[in-house]
């Protein structure tokens, strides 16, 4: 009976925990299924030390069987003593080559990768042979989310970068708090960001559009399992369009409807000291230049009414326990909350967004979510080009209510 339920808890934490690691299957945020050249590299390294190791593994277990077949005590042997080989400097050599051998196989190919990751001076050569720009981004680990600077550019996001396809994209990294670490990991490996004033600096490059999920990889508070990024590879043209739309804004426009007005008087009053809108330095809070592009709120949550409204009423206290924005000291009603919201949605000064990068690989939460007197229905079985067009008119419906 103790045997059977034993087998049976086995089993089931067996089923759990392949449940729970088939979600590091998907495509946009596996280590095996590579998009881009750093995450190949890695991957080649992953494949090499797994056939080395299950190499090991079989000669291993192969000799010890066939020694525990052959030399088994025969019955009238039982005082026989097998010929003692200790000291025998054939097998002493023997046993320590082939491990160092194997560790040469494996150090080679390792070293080389770590200099090629490390190499941030390669000029930048398009498929036609003529010298591309560098892009740097400064990046900056904050709990619990990351700010985003493309240098001499002058555009300031959080929690999404976008880089284009056509070339390497490189990362200037540091942390204004703990050590948290920025890992992509369908495009390229982990790289710590240390609070201490030395930047680590890495490159990004992927080979096709995409929206890939990137983690925090280092322990760094209670809500460390939360702070998720996103990279969003697009076309050269379209990066380009998306750096122009996010140049142009300078956070002072004008929303069109009342209520959106309304909205931004009170974020300029209670959120603009510690939220931007616009090309800004590094702030407490997340920049919001086109927050309404986004994907996902504070970097992890669907975008949806609710979740926005809990995030403001509540400053995120349960979402992300820990976070910064508790310390702020507003006190909105409902109704202000809802045109803060309104004002919110209007940041969307691009139409290059994470859908305009999906490849069909990802596709998540649904900005029509934020307005709910929409059919739904129809929203989410139509295709993603679809949507994003449903979305505007949405918005544009919503403000004209609103305006009534
Ligand atoms: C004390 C500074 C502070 C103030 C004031 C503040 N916030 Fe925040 N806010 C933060 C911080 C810090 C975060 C990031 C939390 C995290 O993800 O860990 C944040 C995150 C957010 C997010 C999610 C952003 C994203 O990138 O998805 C929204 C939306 C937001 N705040 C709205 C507001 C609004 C609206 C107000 C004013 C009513 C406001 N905040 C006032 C600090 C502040
Ligand atoms: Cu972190």
């Amino acid at each position: 009976m103790k045997g059977w339920m034993t087998r049976f808890k086995a089993v089931m934490a067996l089923t759990v925990m392949a449940l729970i690691l088939s979600g590091c299957g998907e495509p946009f945020l596996s280590t095996l299924q590579p998009r881009g050249e750093g995450a190949a590299m890695l991957l080649e390294l992953i494949i090499l030390s797994t056939v080395i190791m299950l190499f090991v593994f079989v000669v291993v277990m192969a000799i010890y069987i066939y020694v525990i077949i052959k030399f088994r005590q025969k019955k009238g042997q039982e005082d026989f003593i097998p010929k003692q080989t200790e000291g025998s400097h054939a097998l002493e050599t023997l046993w320590t080559v082939i491990p160092i051998i194997l560790l040469l196989i494996l150090a080679v190919p390792t070293v080389q990768y770590t200099f090629a990751f490390a190499d941030v001076n390669t000029p930048e050569v398009s498929e036609e042979g003529e010298e591309l720009d560098q892009i740097w981004i400064d990046v900056t680990g904050k709990q619990y989310w990351w700010h985003f600077e493309y240098e001499g550019l002058d555009v300031t996001t959080s929690q999404e970068i976008y880089i284009p396809t056509d070339r390497r994209v490189y990362l200037s990294m540091i942390s204004d708090d703990v050590i948290h670490s920025f890992w992509v990991p369908s495009i390229q490996g982990k790289m710590d960001v240390n609070p201490t004033g030395n930047r680590n600096e890495m490159w990004l490059q992927a080979d096709e559009e995409g929206v890939y999920w990137g983690k925090c990889a280092e322990l760094c508070g209670p809500s460390h399992s939360l702070m998720d990024f996103k990279v969003i590879a697009v076309s050269p043209g379209e990066f380009e369009e998306w750096v122009e739309d996010m140049q142009g804004v300078t956070g002072e426009e004008e929303p069109e409807t009342a209520t959106a007005q309304a909205g931004q008087e009170i974020y300029e009053e209670n959120c603009l000291s510690c939220h931007a809108v616009g090309s800004s330095p590094n702030k407490v809070g997340p920049n919001l230049t086109n927050f309404a592009d986004r994907d996902k709120l504070a970097g992890v949550f669907d975008m949806t009414e609710e979740n926005l409204f809990e995030w403001i009423d509540t400053k995120g206290e349960e979402m992300k326990p820990g976070n910064l924005m508790v310390d702020a000291p507003y006190d909105l009603n409902e109704e202000e909350i809802n045109q803060v919201i309104e004002y919110l949605m209007t940041l969307s000064p691009s139409d290059v967004t994470p859908e305009s990068a999906d490849n069909g690989v990802y596709i998540d939460s649904d900005l029509s979510d934020l307005f709910p007197e929409e059919e739904e229905d129809a929203d989410e079985e139509s295709e993603e080009d679809d949507e994003v067009d449903e979305d505007e008119e949405t918005d544009e419906e919503t403000d004209e209510n609103d305006e009534e």
